[in-house]
């Protein structure tokens, strides 16, 4: 409370409606908060979405739509296909096409027709936005003090802007290695994806899924590959699995380096792509290793982009370890008015399908009222009838997600046999039980339980449940 108060955050929620510029600011134009600010948008809110990306430090640079459609999922497959086109070429022959000519392939060619699908992508998020009536601004968001942003464009205006709500969806970056000659001579996914010239012999460090997933679409492109590998291969994946996909890589012509770690990279010849050294020492002893290559890709990790978001000023509390930022189950950082989604996250789940959903549903929790809804009803068992016990005792009430298909998510029960009526339900609420389906059941006849298949009054609706009594 104190520390509320001496940082104003007090005062402002104290404050009787305070006039904002819009009702909710998204920071961070990819998978995560173009689908919060638009669904948000689609509810009625006056949304801003502020995106810009901060080239890497080879200069690339890229638009609207985040990782997912700039530099990763979409020309990460699209280049797999280029690979897997090569292979079927090859193939093709055994099929009985017989090409004589010599067939080579064109990286400018390939990078130019990627370039372009993901432009248009691009451009799309871009108009989604307008149609939307999101106004999206190509500036860089910053807190600056509680509920107001600083926004820096490329040229280093500044304008502000306030909100009643933030959603923070900065996503993450490829990390550097902090060696001699790593921000001056390598390169990483960001710059891969869009190089404008064929990397040739390239040594891809890490060996993870990204480092993997770039060396087998390199070496599919008939360039030569190695790995340099720090501990194993794919670590936290299935051993077993993990073991198959390296052997198949190297029966693709991948070499594997393992456990080496490079300690300095120098440039022996500039070009496109030049000439690199690269000076590795192992992890087990005091041996070390030089190799020459024309391109480093290094893809040893991503960090999360939020040192430079000014969140100390607000108090948005990150992880010390990883600089994540931490939500509760709701999504809602330490600060109350401000969210977070997608891969910026700790501890939550990664990726495109995740982020998408995610932010959709944060907009409906905050801005589409309550998700539940509930249906109840009084109800007099058979057997209580000619007893002449009380009509108005037992109750039946189900919970229902309107987000999901109105299925079920909750089932009550108060009256005869109510854990005989509530087995039968709970196995059908592992099946996703909806609302829908309950309607659709046959009540067997005369029972307690054949009451949740007729249930049509909504606890919101406020009326009347009482049963006829004696
Ligand atoms: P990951 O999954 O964090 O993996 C990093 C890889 O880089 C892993 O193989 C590491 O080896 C290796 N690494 C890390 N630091 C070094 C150094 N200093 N030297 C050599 N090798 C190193 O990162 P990715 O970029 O593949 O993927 C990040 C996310 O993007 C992923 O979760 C998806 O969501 C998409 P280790 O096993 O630690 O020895």
């Amino acid at each position: 409370m104190a520390k509320a108060h001496r940082s104003g955050l007090l005062q402002r929620l104290l404050q009787q409606d305070p006039v904002y510029d819009y009702d909710l600011i998204v920071i961070g134009g990819g998978s995560g908060g173009l689908s919060c600010a638009q669904e948000a948008a689609i509810l009625g809110k006056k949304v801003m979405l502020l995106d810009f990306v901060v080239p890497s430090p080879r200069g690339t640079s890229w638009g609207l739509g985040g990782t997912c459609v700039n530099v990763g999922c979409i020309p990460k497959k699209l280049m797999h296909q280029a690979a897997l086109l090569g292979q079927a070429l090859t193939d093709s022959r055994k099929f009985g096409w017989e090409h004589s000519r010599q067939v080579k392939h064109s990286w400018a060619t390939m990078t130019e027709a990627i370039q372009s699908h993901v432009g248009s992508l691009s451009w799309g998020h871009r108009l989604a936005l307008r149609e939307k009536a999101v106004t999206y601004v190509n500036s860089y968001g910053e807190f600056v003090e509680h509920h107001k942003v600083k926004a820096t464009n490329e040229k280093g205006q500044e304008a502000f802007y306030t909100a009643a709500k933030f959603v923070i969806a900065t996503g993450e970056r490829p990390r550097y290695l902090g060696i001699q000659g790593d921000k001056e001579y390598c390169i990483t996914s960001d710059d891969l994806l869009s190089l404008p010239c064929c990397p040739g012999a390239t040594l891809v460090v890490g060996a993870s899924c990204v480092a993997l997933e770039c060396a087998g679409f390199l070496a599919g492109l008939g360039l030569e590959v190695t790995v340099m590998v720090r501990s194993v291969l794919l670590r936290g994946f299935d051993r077993d699995m993990a073991e198959r996909v390296g052997a198949s890589m190297q029966q693709l012509g991948v070499r594997f380096l393992h456990k080496f770690v490079p300690v300095q990279v120098q440039q022996l010849e500039k070009g496109l792509p030049g000439r690199l050294k690269v000076v590795a020492k192992s992890t087990e002893g005091t041996e070390t290793m030089e190799g020459v290559y024309n391109t480093v890709l290094l893809a040893v990790g991503r960090d999360s982009c939020t040192k430079k978001l000014g969140l100390e000023k607000i108090g948005v509390n990150i992880s010390e370890k990883t600089g994540k930022i931490l939500v509760n189950d709701e999504e809602q950082t330490s600060v109350p008015y401000v969210y977070a989604v997608g891969d910026v996250l700790e501890g939550k789940p990664q990726l495109t399908p995740v982020a998408v959903q995610a932010g959709k549903l944060l907009a409906r929790r905050l801005f589409g009222g309550r998700s539940e809804k509930v249906y109840h009803t009084l109800f007099w068992p058979l057997e209580w009838t000619v007893a002449c016990r009380d009509s108005n005792t037992c109750y039946a009430k189900i919970i229902c997600n309107k987000l999901e298909n109105d299925r079920v998510v909750g089932f009550h029960v108060l009256g005869p046999n109510a854990g005989e009526i509530t087995q039968g339900f709970a196995t059908a609420m592992k099946c996703g039980l909806t609302k829908q389906l309950l309607d659709d059941t046959i009540g067997i006849h005369p029972t307690c339980g054949e009451v949740f298949t007729t249930l049509e009054i909504t606890k919101a609706s406020g009326l009347d449940i009482t049963q006829k009594g004696c």
